[in-house]
């Protein structure tokens, strides 16, 4: 099986290059420098290029400074400040050769500042070292968020994630559903079969977990040992109590064996199950006391189900 990092490597798309310029003819000779390596977009001036940003989500902005309406200096003023759009490199590109400029295209948290005329070997070579490092960076940051053991989300993605989709349904009025999971006798399973069948059957699990979540909303997470989590935003409890039941019914069809189970021979999980609609007062720590409850609950009944 390959390495995560070099999964994620793989799969990345190319790279994202936005260009801005009011001028057709540098537009035209940075395209023609980049678009056989990158995907382009272009914006001709400040407004333009702020709505690419939202649309295209590049990995890195060559930013003109002199342009009509708001010029470059604004336009990395206000990336910088939203933090949908604070970690995309910016190179200012510009006529403006004194060291006053440069020294402000710093300030306002640009990477590099290059000159005109442009110069496409000089151009190549700064995007190049800035757009590696961006990937790079991007890339630590999304094996930082998965389970290393499983491939799903961490504890970490989880924590922040939970956090995001909670404000998201408080700003909707919308319901938000947490389904806890916890693997039955699971210290008897490594007991009997080895560690390392532990990590095999926890593979299998979270895999098994993961098909059962349709929505691209939705998150898996791995939050301990042998306990899993899902996030269901904008889900009633009867939608969520059909994903538990979706999940218990796909353990129970994979029919993992676990001799030392009192839970029939077989790998069984309990789950707790909560939803609130995130009121003002509401608090995510309360939320996630009661899922455990309810999952405490559901021990205590004899494990293998669900409890709401
Ligand atoms: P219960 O039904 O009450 O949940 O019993 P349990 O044995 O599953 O619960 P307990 O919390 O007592 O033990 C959890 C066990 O899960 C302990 C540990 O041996 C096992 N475990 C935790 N993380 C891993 C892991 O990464 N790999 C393996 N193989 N086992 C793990
Ligand atoms: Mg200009
Ligand atoms: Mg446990
Ligand atoms: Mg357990």
């Amino acid at each position: 099986m390959p390495d995560i990092a070099s999964m994620i490597a793989n799969s990345l798309p190319r790279g994202r290059l936005l260009v801005v310029d009011d001028q057709p003819t540098n537009i035209r000779l940075l395209y023609e420098a980049f678009h056989q390596q990158y995907d382009i977009f272009m914006a001709a001036n400040g407004e333009e290029a702020l709505e690419q940003v939202k649309r295209a989500q590049p990995d890195l902005v060559l930013l003109d400074v002199m342009m009509p309406g708001i010029d470059g200096y604004e336009v990395c003023r206000r990336l910088k400040s939203d933090p949908q759009s604070a970690q995309i490199p910016v190179i200012f590109v510009t006529a403006q050769r004194s060291e006053a400029d440069e020294v402000m295209g710093f300030e306002l948290g640009a990477v590099d500042f290059i000159t005109k005329p442009i110069n496409p070997v000089i151009v190549k070579a700064r995007v190049a070292t800035h757009m590696a490092l961006k990937r790079q960076n991007d890339l630590l940051r999304s094996i930082a968020m998965l389970d290393g053991l499983t491939g799903v989300a961490n504890r970490r993605k989880f924590d922040e994630e939970l956090v995001r989709l909670w404000r998201q349904c408080q700003r909707d009025n919308a319901p938000l559903s947490l389904i806890m999971l916890d693997v039955d006798y699971f210290k008897l399973y490594n007991d009997s079969y080895g560690h390392q069948a532990g990590d095999d059957c926890l593979r299998k699990l979270a895999e098994l977990f993961r098909h059962t979540l349709q929505r691209p909303q939705d998150l898996l997470a791995r939050i301990g040992g042998e306990e899993f989590a899902c996030i269901l935003p904008w889900t009633e409890a009867k939608g969520a109590l059909t994903i538990a039941n979706r999940i218990k019914e796909a353990v129970r069809q994979q029919a993992l064996e676990h001799r030392a189970s009192p839970s029939g021979q077989m790998v069984t999980v309990s789950m707790g199950v909560v939803t609130q609609v995130p009121g003002a007062a509401g608090r995510i720590a309360a939320l996630m006391e009661l899922a455990d409850l309810a999952l405490y609950r559901q021990k205590a009944n004899g494990r293998d189900g669900i409890c709401v």
